[in-house]
């Protein structure tokens, strides 16, 4: 995609750091084909709630597609073949999801990006996600590519340490997010999800999260 289109029905490209591009609304005309290819990949592998290794609840409940799915458990943060609710392979990645991820990689700035995974955060409101790193993937020169459905959110982009500043980062419906490169390994997390009704989505946020694991 060319700027020229990505101006037609979403904002301006902006960049939030180095490697860090927000596309707003580059989805937004293809929403109802997301949720398409969303409900049964939810409907075979459900949102369920996750327990960080040292025994505590994670606020946001989560689902997986791809060849592996990203899970927590007293064992630790991991990528597992399976889906340990249904002892099934995680479904499969659409090839719509790996499609708009390459373009929207590519539209920041970085080529032939191919996810082979997707996790499925679901947020209701109140529901916030501390500072954190993305540690468990193979190979931290590939890039994630973020996109949000539902109630507003406000992000929060760290640096390399937790202590550093943070900016507060507004993402949308329909917005996607790439990060990759020095970037990759920024703290970042989600402020409470304020209270509200999206006219699509109802009283949620779900954002997705594609990512090159293996
Ligand atoms: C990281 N999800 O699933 S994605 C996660 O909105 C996760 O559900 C959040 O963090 C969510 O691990 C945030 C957006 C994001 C955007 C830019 C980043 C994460 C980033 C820049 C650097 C590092
Ligand atoms: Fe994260």
């Amino acid at each position: 995609m060319i700027q020229s289109d990505l101006d037609l029905f979403g904002g301006q490209t902006q960049r939030l750091a180095s490697h860090t591009v927000l596309l707003p609304g580059l989805v937004l005309e293809r929403v109802e084909s997301l949720l398409d290819v969303l409900r049964p990949v939810l409907r075979a592998a459900p949102f369920r709630h996750m327990s960080t290794p040292g025994g505590q609840a994670i606020g946001v409940p989560v689902s997986n597609c791809g060849t592996l799915g990203w899970i927590s458990d007293a064992r630790g943060y991991r990528y597992t073949e399976h889906d340990p609710l249904t002892g099934a392979p995680w479904p499969a990645l659409p090839a719509l999801l790996v499609e708009v991820a390459a373009q929207a990689a590519l539209a920041a700035g970085f080529e032939h990006f191919l996810a082979d995974t997707c996790l499925i955060n679901h947020y209701l409101p109140g529901t916030r996600l501390s500072l954190h790193q993305d540690r468990n993937e193979r190979d931290f020169s590939q890039p994630i590519v973020s996109i949000s459905l539902g109630l507003p959110a406000v992000f929060l982009l760290g640096g390399h340490a937790r202590n550093e500043a943070t900016q507060r980062v507004p993402l949308n419906h329909g917005d996607v997010l790439v990060w990759g490169g020095e970037d990759r390994l920024r703290f970042h997390g989600v402020l409470p999800i304020k209270p509200g009704e999206h006219p699509r989505m109802g009283a949620r946020r779900i954002n997705l999260t594609l990512r090159k694991a293996r």
